[in-house]
């Protein structure tokens, strides 16, 4: 016997079996952020990242051009194992030199990005970027007072639906459309019902556009600060529940967008009862909303089983949302994308349903005994199995190097 054959049995001895978790995981959908590769830069725009999120460190290679973050994202794919989707931000829009602001960008402008996704069998995932824009007045978009301000913030939101609808009808896959504004103040506000009452009324607006829902999920991302607004955040969470709620659109998780000791791997039971869909992002904060690299650590672990073992696998959209730029970048990725997808595997090949039923019949010293053995369970066997099933190397550090000597050093 090899070592997958004998994990196979020990997983048996559990009532699990490794061959039903390995076909299930393989069409599970993550969604790759293009924006790890240039450090959520784009290309439409001349301007640093702001909007109370930020990139550390100046690891060389960074992609600064759609032929160079499209070969990035291509030597990433080659490395991560699964079914992965595409996902984008507005600023990623390929003008070729047209001016088109993000008022008035268009399909057109990303038909190089459906050629990619298409030629790759991917869907694709989309954002408005109400970020990195000398019209982000005051760090506000959407609930800005000033009329002009929200207004070309709104016709963004509208043109993002257009899009959204366009790559849906592309590839065939419906598209998942996150709305995240940066708004919020540094200091103590004087009125945080105004900003709030403006950001709902530009929602409705956009919303009210129209779109087919069955081929654009439209979410809503919450958060509780940012860097520079840290006192108030208008998108809070209990503004997105209550919007999303009403509106009967897909709210959004950020695992970084809460305080330190909630947990997004407990919540996302609280938002299944009510909602068809739940969309996360799933990123690593430290301390902080600081988006490292996901790894196979605990609360990764904690929220793809709540999604498995709530037979959510078809109702949670996964996304990946972090951006670290002191490491090679390709590894970012490939290391974030592997992480929730060893989580998804580890959740898969837990025997759910009994220890549900130790739960119900109060049996909880089983129940602590059960969960601990699985922890030691040959689990690493199993996710090397899968890598050589996908014909993805297990040694991606080798191939990141070479590439990076190839390619990135000389950028
Ligand atoms: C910011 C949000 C948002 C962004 C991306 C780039 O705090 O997490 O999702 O990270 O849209
Ligand atoms: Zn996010």
């Amino acid at each position: 016997m090899n070592r997958y054959e004998e994990a196979r049995e020990i997983y048996k001895s559990f009532g699990v079996d490794t061959e039903l978790a390995l076909s299930r995981l393989e069409n599970v959908p993550v969604s790759m952020h293009c924006w790890q590769g240039d450090d959520v830069i784009g290309f439409d725009n001349e301007e640093g990242l702001s909007g109370g999120i930020q990139t550390t460190g100046n690891y060389p290679g960074r992609a600064t051009t759609p032929e160079e973050l499209m070969a990035d994202m291509d030597k990433a794919i080659s490395l991560i194992p699964g079914k992965k989707k595409l996902n984008l931000h507005a600023c990623y829009a390929i003008l070729n030199g047209e001016k088109a602001d993000r008022n008035a960008i268009k399909p057109k402008h990303f038909q190089p990005w459906v050629d990619f996704a298409k030629k790759r069998n991917l869907g694709i995932d989309f954002n408005p970027t109400f970020f990195s824009h000398p019209m982000v007045k005051d760090n506000l978009t959407l609930s800005s007072p000033n009329e002009t301000v929200r207004k070309f913030w709104i016709e963004h939101g509208k043109r993002c639906l257009e899009i959204s609808q366009y790559f849906a009808e592309e590839t065939g896959v419906p598209c998942v459309m996150n709305i995240w504004i940066p708004d919020g103040y540094k200091d103590i506000p004087a009125d945080r019902l105004g900003p709030r009452e403006r950001f709902k009324a530009s929602l409705d607006e956009i919303l009210s556009s129209d779109y087919d829902t069955s081929k654009v999920y439209v979410c809503l991302e919450s958060k509780v600060f940012g860097i520079g607004v840290e006192s108030y955040t208008v998108g809070s969470a209990e503004f997105c529940m209550n919007y999303v709620s009403q509106k009967g659109i897909t709210p959004l998780m950020d695992n970084g967008h809460y305080h330190p000791t909630e947990l997004v791997s407990d919540k996302i039971s609280a938002m299944l009862p009510f909602h068809e869909k739940v969309a996360l992002h799933v990123t690593r904060s430290v301390r902080w909303d600081s988006d490292h690299v996901v790894l196979f650590d605990d609360e990764t672990r904690e929220i793809a089983k709540e999604i498995v073992r709530n037979n959510a696998l078809d109702r949670v959209f996964i996304a990946t949302d972090y951006f670290d730029a002191s490491i090679n970048r390709i590894s970012a990725w490939v290391t974030g994308m592997r992480s929730v997808q060893k989580a998804l595997l580890f959740a898969l090949l837990q025997p759910s349903d009994k220890m549900m039923s130790l739960q119900n019949e109060q049996d909880m010293t089983s129940l602590m005994i059960y969960q601990e053995e699985l922890k030691t369970a040959p689990f690493g066997d199993v996710w090397q199995e899968y890598l050589k099933r996908q014909n993805v190397p297990k040694d991606y550090l080798k191939e990141v190097k070479e590439y990076e000597q190839k390619v990135l050093v000389n950028r």
